[in-house]
Parts: C-alpha cells; sequence; structure tokens
C-alpha cells in the first residue's frame, strides 16, 4: 500500500508496487492483516454518572422500562450530566475514547442527549467537539435532544417538542451534523418524531432514529420515508419498514450490545434485511444503561452470535456500512486508492478471527490518515 498526504493512493501485490520516492517512510507490518480503520456509528460515550447500581436492579428482576417509567434510566444519566463540570465530562470521556481507539476506532459518531436542556445539551456538544480535536479520531456529533421527556416537562411533551424545534435545532446547528429521536412508548411517538425530523431536515440536518427497539411503532418506515441515513436498534422492525428501508437505502444500524445487556429475546429481522438488500451497520452504542460496551471486536462477534450475520458481515457492518450510516463512504471504510488512510493492523490469521476471538486484543497498532497514533 502506498500513502500520500493521508491518502491511499495504491493498493496491490507487493511484485507490482510502482517506483516511490526514495524520500518515503517504508514500513514493514511484517504480513500481518490490515483493515479499514473501524467507524463506530452509533455511540452515546459522553455522559456523567455511572448506572452499575441500576443494573443490579435490573438484575434482581424490575425491567429497564420500568426503571425509567420511576425516572430513573436515561433520566437519571440527565442528573448526573447536568451536574458535571465540563472538564469532567472530557475526561471520562476521553478515557472511553481512548479504548476504542487503541481497539482499531479511527471514526466515531457521539450523541448529546443526556442534558434534555439547551445549556446541557450545547456542553455536552462542545465535549464532543473538544475529543475530536484532542484524540486522533474524527468525531461525528450528532444532537438526540429528543431523547426523554425532562422532568420539568412532565405530562408536556409537546412543549418539550416545541422547544427542541423552535430553540434547540437552530441553536445546535454549527455543534452537530445529524439530529437523532428515541421513538418509543417510554420516549416520543409517531407525529412528535415526524416534527423533530421535519424541522431537522428544513435546518439542514441528516437524520437518524432509535426505531422499533422494544416495540413496534412503524418509527423505521417513517424514517426511511423521510430521508433517513440510519435506523437503529431495529429489534421489533417488521416488513413495511424493511421495505421502506430497502427502497430509501436507509442503513439498518443494528446494536447487538444493548440487546445483549438487557437481555432482549426479539431479535431485529436479519433474514428480511438481506434479502431485501438493506446495508447492515453494527455499532456499540457505547451508554451507561444499555450498552457498557468500548470493545468493536465483541459487538462483531455478537452481530454473529446473537443477530446470526456472517463474520464478514460483521466486518463490513463495523467498517463499510457504518460509514455509509455517517455518510462518509466515498471517504472511508474501506481499503480503496483515493480514501483516507485510516487503517487498523491486526495480529490475527484471518479476518474471521476479528470476529471469532473475545476478550483478547488483536489490535498491533492504528493508522489515522497515514500517521501511526498507537504507542
Ligand atoms: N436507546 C438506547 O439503547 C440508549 N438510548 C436509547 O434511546 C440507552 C440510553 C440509556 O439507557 O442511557
Ligand atoms: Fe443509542
Amino acid at each position: 500500500m502506498a500513502v500520500r498526504k493521508g491518502r491511499i493512493e495504491w493498493l496491490g501485490a507487493s511484485s507490482s508496487l510502482p517506483t516511490i520516492d526514495s524520500s518515503a517512510d517504508v514500513i514493514d507490518l511484517k504480513g500481518r492483516l490490515v483493515s479499514p480503520g473501524i467507524v463506530d456509528c452509533h455511540t452515546h460515550l459522553v455522559f456523567g454518572g455511572s448506572r452499575a447500581d441500576e443494573w443490579q436492579r435490573r438484575l434482581e428482576g424490575v425491567s429497564y422500562r420500568q426503571i425509567a417509567e420511576e425516572g430513573g434510566g436515561i433520566l437519571s444519566t440527565v442528573r448526573a450530566t447536568r451536574a458535571a463540570s465540563e472538564e469532567q465530562l472530557y475526561e471520562s470521556a476521553a478515557h472511553r475514547l481512548k479504548a476504542l481507539i487503541r481497539s482499531g476506532v479511527t471514526t466515531v459518531e457521539i450523541k448529546s442527549g443526556y442534558g434534555l436542556d439547551l445549556e446541557t445539551e450545547l456542553k455536552m456538544l462542545r465535549v464532543i467537539r473538544s475529543l475530536g480535536d484532542g484524540l486522533p479520531v474524527d468525531v461525528h456529533p450528532t444532537f438526540l435532544g429528543a431523547h426523554a421527556l425532562p422532568p420539568e416537562f412532565l405530562g408536556r411533551p409537546d412543549d418539550y417538542i416545541a422547544l427542541v424545534c423552535g430553540e434547540m435545532l437552530p441553536a445546535v446547528k454549527e455543534w452537530a451534523s445529524a439530529v437523532d429521536i428515541f421513538t418509543e412508548s417510554i420516549a416520543f411517538d409517531l407525529p412528535q418524531t415526524e416534527q423533530v425530523l421535519r424541522t431537522a431536515i428544513d435546518h439542514g440536518f441528516q437524520i437518524k432514529i432509535h426505531a422499533e427497539q422494544l416495540s413496534h411503532m412503524g418509527s423505521a418506515k417513517l424514517a426511511a420515508e423521510l430521508g433517513a441515513i440510519s435506523a437503529d436498534h431495529l429489534e421489533y422492525l417488521q416488513r413495511p419498514g424493511v421495505e421502506a428501508m430497502a427502497r430509501h437505502q436507509t442503513v439498518a444500524t443494528l446494536l447487538p450490545g444493548a440487546y445483549y445487556f438487557l437481555n432482549e429475546t426479539q431479535r431485529p429481522p436479519v433474514e428480511t434485511l438481506r434479502e431485501m438488500g438493506v446495508p447492515i451497520a453494527l455499532a456499540s452504542d457505547m451508554n451507561p444503561g444499555s450498552s457498557p460496551v468500548m470493545a468493536p471486536l465483541l459487538i462483531a462477534n455478537m452481530g454473529c452470535t446473537l443477530f446470526g450475520l456472517t463474520p464478514l458481515e460483521s466486518i463490513r457492518g463495523v467498517t463499510l456500512n457504518a460509514a455509509r450510516a455517517l455518510g462518509i463512504d466515498d471517504q472511508v471504510g474501506s481499503l480503496e486508492p483515493g480514501k483516507c488512510a485510516d487503517l487498523a493492523v491486526w495480529n490475527v490469521s484471518s479476518p474471521n478471527e476479528l470476529a471469532y476471538l473475545i476478550g483478547h486484543q488483536p489490535c498491533r497498532a492504528v493508522y489515522k490518515s497515514g500517521r501511526c497514533v498507537t504507542g
């Protein structure tokens, strides 16, 4: 592989290597496997506090939904995130993001959504931007103001949606490239979703959705028809939703970490997605409540064991299709001349082994735009 100015210039067998500049640095990877840098296209890795105690309650039999309805769950992280300083949020998130980078991640999407008031949402978005400025990884910021109903708006969801659309979306324009919403019986309904997504489109954002995670709402179909770049979770997705996603080439981002950690039994309709040609991405969903997972290869493994993807589909899910879910597949996600030289080097003997080994860290080095960013 020849790299110039951070881009892949040539790729092929060493026997056909073109003559290269004598001043070029030559790096011998000793026959190791090189993959595109991993793209984690759905995370909530900026947050305050921890939910380990809530997890214990879930183990004792209290459901995620019940905890949310009691004002815990997402809202307990909202309280901790409002109380945290910007520095505290940066430090804890940087720690998590460094773990992802050491595991081969070169691009990450990070959502706001634990503020639920303009001040704290902006605080999160500033932290998200600083993470991209401070660490060798591309960070794609998403505004998730409509993640849950803040306690101040109890019983008045439409008033909160009006605030999101009227004040928050215009104010976060320069801080986020995409807008996401949690459409669910414990969050926002279909008309509220349509209002937020249409307003986001009018302001020029890309749109995404947390759809059909805990129940079937018809939200993936709505989002696909509105032009969403991805619909995420999708455990309860039904055929009309798959058809709409196929028609609009909406990426299906599956999040097996949340399925695993919530002990779900309803699997997303992988066979139908495959049959209809919907691109499938996989992401960590890294968050304190439903997916405290900072291990992209474990996510690829779960894509195979829990959702029935092939190892190759899983690897494509955390690279090329994840790039597609962010609208950057012309830049990253595969090894092709012209794309960024974002690479991960692995101590494995075959691509299948990337998704196969559990609890082993085979990542040997990470290159971001052609520069080694790991020790
Ligand atoms: N679905 C999820 O899995 C995360 N957000 C969402 O809408 C969970 C967020 C949390 O529990 O803190
Ligand atoms: Fe999520």
